[in-house]
């Protein structure tokens, strides 16, 4: 299980170590972080000591001529060697782990966009949450459909960065089932701290069943609490609001059935017709006071994903 909740916030140090990497990656780091804390100690040790020991205690003290010592010099240059070897081949091994995908692994491309992760399943799947079986490698394919951000899961001990018009890969695989976060670590504009999203680890069955059912968005959905939950997990949530308040797009409350005015001078009311292609071609209008951010979701959300949308964009009209 999960031991997040079980953890006081205050104490603690690391993230749980929840991917086969986890332990390795924390090893190396106690390895360094140790050795550093050793020579530190005792580099700063000799130096105060040799300050105050050698000091020039009268004005005839002179500082003596100093000549080189190859034992010690040979000493210090080759312990040091050793050690950035060791930390070298360690760090280089688990490297190549890090890059080289398992056969078996499950297939899931991630794809990245101000300011959120969809996951597409080999199933067809399209999901604002990245849903894995627990004890089974998951290679992810990911790319960004803007700017730079980059993929990073704590808990994992996973950090790749994900690039427009290229693909970057990575694997893992969680060692217990719960939950943890994906957070975008290259700042990519506004709402780059709300780029997060859910992962889940479950079980093989937990996992099966999932997939049956369409990724949780099965038919036995209602409408508008599909739409709620596209809302938060397509990304919607970072630039609309709901009480009201504007932040990178106009908010959604009471939007059903106003009127809108466009930059364009244009105006139309804000009925089925004109939310659907506000989703599918944002920038054909764009309302009055917004600049022409928002990403298109053409091909990205199914018709019943974008009724789902439509009805919960109505819902909060009210
Ligand atoms: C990157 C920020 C961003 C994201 C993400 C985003 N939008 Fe937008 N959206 C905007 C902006 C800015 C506008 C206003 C400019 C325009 O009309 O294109 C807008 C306009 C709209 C409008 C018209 C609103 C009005 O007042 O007339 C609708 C409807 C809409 N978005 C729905 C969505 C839905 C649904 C999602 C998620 C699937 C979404 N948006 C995701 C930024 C975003
Ligand atoms: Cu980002």
């Amino acid at each position: 299980m999960n031991t997040n909740e079980t953890q006081s916030d205050i104490w603690r140090w690391m993230p749980d170590q929840m991917s086969t990497f986890a332990s390795n990656v924390d090893g190396l780091f106690y390895f360094i972080l140790i050795l550093c804390v050793i020579f530190f100690t005792l580099i700063v040790g000799a130096m105060v000591y040799f300050v105050v020991k050698f000091r020039r205690r009268t004005d005839q003290d002179e500082t003596p001529l100093i000549k080189g010592n190859h034992t010690i010099e040979i000493i210090w240059s080759v312990i040091p060697g050793i050690l950035l070897i060791a930390i070298f081949t360690w760090g280089f091994v688990d490297w190549m782990k890090l890059g080289t995908v398992p056969p078996n692994a499950l297939d899931v491309r991630v794809e990245g966009y101000k300011w959120a992760w969809s996951f597409v399943y080999p199933e067809g799947i399209v999901s604002g949450e990245l849903v894995v079986p627990v004890g089974k490698p998951v290679k992810l394919t990911m790319s960004s459909k803007d700017v730079l951000h980059s993929f990073y899961v704590a808990e994992f001990r996973i950090k790749r960065d994900v690039l427009p018009g290229r693909y970057t890969v990575q694997w893992f695989e969680a060692t217990d089932t719960g939950e943890h976060w994906v957070q975008c670590t290259e700042y990519c504009g506004t709402s780059h701290s709300k780029m997060i999203a859910k992962v889940k680890v479950v079980s093989q069955e937990e996992y099966d069943e999932w997939i049956s059912t369409g990724g949780g968005m099965g038919d036995d959905v209602p409408l508008a609490d599909l739409g709620k939950m596209l809302y938060e997990q397509r990304g919607c949530v970072a630039c609309h609001s709901l009480d009201g308040s504007k932040v990178v797009g106009p908010t959604f409350k009471g939007l059903y059935g106003v009127e809108r005015k466009f930059t364009d001078g244009t105006s139309a009311v804000a009925d089925d017709n004109y939310l659907k292609t506000a989703i599918l071609a944002p920038n054909d209008t764009v309302v009055e006071g917004f600049s022409p951010v928002m990403p298109s979701f053409q091909g990205q959300l199914n018709d019943r994903q974008i009724s789902a949308l439509i009805e919960f964009i109505k819902s909060v009209s009210q």
